[in-house]
């Protein structure tokens, strides 16, 4: 009895995510933001990856906006802070992850700079993110090879409701036991279609790859919303 009124509740809060999440959406769509949730493990190397793809899009004169989400905290946010974009940072608290209402309220305070990307760091966490859509349009998931090559079995879910896996830290492969080969069949398995990049920021192998994903993401988007603006 008890155990069915939890379940009843949660699946309340999932659907009424679900709906402040399309809400989410139409304002992205407002602002013309190509948006994308980076979800991993704590330490899996989100912010680092940011920074580094920060600096390259930068380059290329891409605007870029962050929403940086932290239990406690600004470290995350000031890392990002210094490579010169703007940061909305969201404390989270007892929560491990991000969910709708906190994007709502920033996107309704009009605290989102209208920008070419718009990247949102989760809080680290290989679980609950998953079942929290923010409204974004692409989902990235990071495995860092610290982490071993079993995790995509061992945490389904958010490897089949992403877009993209970034095997992270790819430098260290020599020195850790993580069979490249396996954990990109494991998720192949999962998601069969979804782009994996195995990356390092140390050695730069792979992003290339990544940012021509990014670029392309980016491409498609525009188009689609040029699509949908003629359609009216
Ligand atoms: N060797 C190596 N270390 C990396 C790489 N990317 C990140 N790191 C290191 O991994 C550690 C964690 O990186 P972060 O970027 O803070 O990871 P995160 O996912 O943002 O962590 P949380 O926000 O706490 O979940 C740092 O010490 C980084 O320097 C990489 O490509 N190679
Ligand atoms: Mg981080």
């Amino acid at each position: 009895m008890h155990e069915s009124s939890d379940e009843h509740m949660l699946e309340r809060i999932l659907k009424d995510n679900d709906e402040l999440a399309k809400h989410n959406r139409l304002h992205l769509g407002e602002l013309g933001s190509f948006a994308i949730n980076f979800m991993s493990a704590p330490g899996a190397g989100k912010t680092t990856l940011l920074s580094h793809t920060i600096r390259a899009l930068k380059k290329l004169d891409h605007s870029l906006c962050v929403i940086e989400g932290d239990m406690v905290g600004d470290l995350d946010a000031n890392r990002l802070r210094s490579e010169d974009v703007p940061v909305a940072q969201v404390s989270t608290g007892r929560s491990c992850h991000l969910d709708a209402q906190m994007i709502a309220r920033l996107l309704h305070d009009g605290l989102i700079a209208k920008s070419d990307f718009l990247f949102i760091e989760n809080v680290g966490n290989l679980v609950c993110p998953a079942e929290f859509p923010l409204g974004e349009h692409k989902r990235v998931v990071l495995l860092s090879v610290t982490e071993g090559d079993d995790k995509p079995l061992k945490y389904p879910v958010i490897f089949h409701t992403c877009d993209a896996v970034v095997f992270s830290k790819c430098d260290l492969l020599p020195y850790v036991q993580f069979d490249l080969p396996r954990a990109t069949a494991c998720v192949k398995n999962i998601n069969s279609q979804i782009p994996c990049f195995a990356l390092s920021v140390v050695n730069g192998q792979g992003m290339d790859e990544w940012l021509g994903w990014l670029a392309e993401g980016l491409r498609r988007h525009k188009s689609n919303r040029q699509s949908a603006c003629q359609a009216l």
